[in-house]
């Protein structure tokens, strides 16, 4: 126990075979192992001593916490309602709202309105509808009675002490929004891994719009004396959070056209930091999430795309270009955000700028760039260089494939240091393989010279060109090879312009 790996054996046969299959397939993660944990299991208590030395308070306000699930197995739903049960000050718990988001599954009908009729302050709100967590989060919101809202989904465990140093920063300021540090329960094995309190995640976003995570910047660390101390981060992930209920409806709680999932967190995020409010972390709150896989909805990828333009239409600005450029341009039907636009001026809030400039000012924003788009061979006809989705350990492949000019994976930053950089990643040469790594300052393996006459891209620590092979079944990759000028060393660049291109020339 204590949050510890359940491990079961590879070579298991037969219907617990078969159980295990399923459970990955109704929820993208392990529910055989999930449903073997008691849903009380205890977990140790990961704070520092700094936060258990604070004075517990008996003069803070209540809260409601809410917890939206769409066909949520039993196991995990009832392990995230008995950790906040178990873990939370009674006096500060007003109630549990749960919100079914229009579940199929059976368990989720008569079973949980028998198991929830036997807990003390859980009460369950059916949709009427599928709503999408978007809208069911407004639901559970407008139901609450206590004056902070505060939200988990529905595959977490909340830890010794989570509950207080999140209200106490709300009953401090009631703009002040916060999120617990977010901890990782694994899909497979469900370890509860905490995160070291020496390293705290920060949200940051991408201009795909994806929320990600990213280090506590050297310069703030260094001055921070408490490093459990509450911190300012530009995002939060969305999901596990705390808000003053006046706020949220100051706020106009969220868009309510936004679907199913995806792009809530930076909207939230970015607006209430544009319109008066301040957003942190709070390292003494522990509670852990299941990170899934992949995703167990359908059409979610396309909601999110969706969900996406309208937070660009109403809150990026001019800044909006950077995203539309890494979708092509194809905005969809994103429906109506005129009534949202109105809210922005109504609330009178400051502007994107403003937020890069006094929130988030280490995001690079790709004005200046030697190029931007497709990187193109002329080797074969419309094929492009394609970063393959980058795995945590921070390396990845590049192939080349045919190009379909909707950005994401083809869409390449020539910065004006010659790094050709996708997301945080650049292209580099290591261990005689071309891959992605994480991009570095002085590394010159990572420089490269594009000349626009010959259209060759130079790679200057071999002083090779990037070329193109293909294997037996024609899969194309780029590899390095002598410079000769033959076709398959020659590249297209989208936005070229060679004046943004200037350090390379020192380095030679
Ligand atoms: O249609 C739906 N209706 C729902 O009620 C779809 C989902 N849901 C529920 C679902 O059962 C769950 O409880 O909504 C909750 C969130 O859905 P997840 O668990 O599928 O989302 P996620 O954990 O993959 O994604 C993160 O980003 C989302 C963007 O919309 C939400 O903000 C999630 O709350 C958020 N999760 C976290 O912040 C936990 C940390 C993960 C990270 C990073
Ligand atoms: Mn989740």
């Amino acid at each position: 126990m204590l949050g510890k790996a359940v491990h079961v054996k590879d070579d298991v046969k037969g219907t617990i075979r078969m159980l295990i299959k399923k459970g990955w397939q109704d929820n993208a993660f392990n529910q055989f192992v999930s449903d073997l944990i008691p849903f009380g299991r205890t977990l140790p208590d990961f704070r520092e001593d700094w936060c258990k030395q604070r004075k517990s308070s008996l003069s803070l306000p209540e809260v409601t916490i809410i917890i939206c699930f769409h066909n949520e197995a039993f196991s995990t739903l009832l392990r995230t309602i008995r950790s906040v049960l178990h873990y939370s000050h009674k006096p500060f718990l007003r109630e549990i709202i749960l919100v079914d988001d229009f579940s199929t599954m059976l368990h989720l009908k008569s079973r949980l309105d028998a198991r929830i009729q036997k807990l003390p302050s859980v009460r369950l709100v059916r949709a009427k509808r599928r709503e999408g967590l978007i809208r069911s989060r407004i639901i559970g919101a407008k139901e609450a009675s206590t004056s902070i809202v505060l939200f988990l989904d529905s595959h977490c465990e909340c830890t010794e002490g989570w509950l207080q140093p999140l209200i106490e920063r709300i009953a401090e300021n009631n703009r002040t929004v916060v999120s617990p540090v977010i901890d990782h329960i694994d899909p497979s094995t469900f370890e509860y891994v905490a995160q070291n309190p020496k390293d705290i995640q920060l949200g940051g976003f991408n201009w795909n719009l994806n929320f990600i995570w990213k280090s506590l910047p050297r310069k703030i660390a260094a001055k921070r004396k408490k490093f459990a101390a509450p911190v300012k981060t530009p995002t939060i992930a969305g999901g596990l959070f705390a808000i003053n209920k006046d706020f949220f409806e100051h706020l106009g709680y969220y868009d309510e056209d936004f679907e199913i999932w995806g792009g809530e967190n930076l909207e939230l995020s970015f607006k209430v930091w544009m319109c008066g409010g301040t957003l942190e972390i709070v390292p003494c709150s522990h509670v852990g999430h299941v990170y899934r896989t992949t995703f167990p909805y359908a059409g979610a990828r396309e909601n999110a795309k969706r969900n996406s333009v309208r937070l660009a239409e109403v809150w990026l600005d001019d800044y909006a270009k950077y995203f539309y450029e890494r979708i092509g341009y194809l905005k969809g039907d994103f429906g109506d955000v005129s009534q949202r636009q109105k809210l922005r001026k109504r609330l009178k809030c400051n502007t994107f700028e403003w937020y890069l400039n006094n929130v988030c000012s280490d995001m690079v924003v790709p004005n200046n760039t030697a190029a931007r788009g497709q990187i193109y061979t002329t080797g074969s006809h419309d094929m492009c260089l394609n970063a393959n989705a980058s795995p945590p350990d921070g390396t990845s492949d590049v192939l080349i494939k045919p190009c379909h000019h909707q950005g994401g994976h083809q869409f390449w930053l020539y910065t004006r240091e010659g790094r050709l950089q996708f997301d945080h990643l650049c292209l580099d040469f290591l261990f005689n393989v071309i891959t992605l790594f994480t991009c570095r300052n002085l590394a010159d393996t990572q420089i490269w010279l594009y000349d626009i006459k010959t259209k060759l891209m130079l790679h200057v620590n071999t002083q090779d060109c990037l070329s193109v092979v293909a294997n037996e079944k024609n899969d194309m990759r780029p590899v390095l090879e002598r410079c000769s000028g033959k076709k398959t060393q020659k590249w297209y660049m989208d936005n070229f312009n060679a004046n943004n291109l200037i350090p390379v020339i020192n380095l030679l």
